[in-house]
């Protein structure tokens, strides 16, 4: 949370766009839609889809033909979560919609708990559901998931001096204008640090985030795209980050 946003009046929400990304979630893209679409019926969905291998683009369409309100956009190949978003956040915003919200295939982030972010949204320019406010709960996830999840959260708070809790959690809305306040045509991140990214730098424009707590359900079906290398990604990405960050201090405190 900023200063900058406790001041500031909030705008009215214009209509939800909930972004799904898809990489071989044939088993469970038509149940989270359905899910949606009935938590929020007058949200709208787009299923980003990386040209999966076991045909969820093709069940994505079958959603898209029966309701008005489902889109697909399919890509041409497996360029990572971030990329799936940012298409879709672009997407989302050229077509005139006020909110783009973050949600996974997976069942992991519960449509039911939607209306509860987009109240949050009213007062604020970014609300993250979180699983490490008080409140938060996940289920099913060995003791290994939730140690990499609370230490990489905690490393970035202290490498890049967010306050947020949760700060690789990926079910969140925002406000158009956040997006377009953060420069998105310079966000290189893929996996889960794009999350970690897109905090960071709504923090440091001065926008007010807030978290919500969410209960996170491990999935039941299909697999986790989570790697060494995504992991690896973050730790290295948000290290350079805390590092430019305190060497600008350090620079700027000499000049002063
Ligand atoms: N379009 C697209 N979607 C992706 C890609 N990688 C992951 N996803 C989707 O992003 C969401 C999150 O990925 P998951 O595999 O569930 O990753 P995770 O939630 O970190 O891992 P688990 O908790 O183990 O499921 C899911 O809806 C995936 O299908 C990608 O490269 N492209
Ligand atoms: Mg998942």
């Amino acid at each position: 949370m900023t200063d900058a946003g406790e001041q500031r009046e909030f705008g009215p929400l214009g209509t939800a766009l909930v972004i799904i990304p898809t990489y071989n979630e044939a088993d469970n893209i038509q149940q989270v839609v359905s899910r949606v679409r009935a938590a929020v019926p007058e949200a709208h969905v787009l299923i980003a889809d990386d040209n999966s291998p076991d045909g969820t683009g093709k069940v994505a369409d079958e959603l898209a033909a029966e309701d008005d309100q489902v889109r697909v956009l399919h890509r041409r190949g497996k360029e990572g979560l971030g990329a799936a978003y940012l298409a879709g956040f672009r997407w989302g915003i050229e077509h005139g919609f006020g909110v783009l919200v973050e949600m996974d295939a997976d069942g992991s982030h519960q449509p039911e708990e939607l209306p509860r972010l987009l109240t949050a949204l009213r007062s604020a320019d970014l609300v993250i559901g979180s699983r490490w406010v008080p409140g938060g709960r996940i289920v099913n996830w060995p003791a290994h998931r939730k140690a990499i999840s609370r230490c990489g959260s905690l490393y970035s708070r202290i490498m890049l001096d967010v306050a947020m809790r949760d700060v690789t959690a990926g079910f969140r809305a925002f406000r158009k204008e956040t997006l377009e306040g953060i420069d998105m045509d310079s966000i290189a991140s893929q996996g889960y640090c794009f999350q970690v990214e897109l905090t960071r730098r709504a923090v440091g424009a001065g926008f007010h985030v807030t978290e919500v707590p969410i209960t996170f359900v491990e999935r039941e079906r299909g697999d986790s795209k989570m790697s060494q290398a995504i992991v690896a990604e973050a730790f290295w990405r948000v290290t350079a980050w805390g590092v430019e960050g305190r060497v600008k201090k350090v620079l700027g405190r000499r000049h002063t």
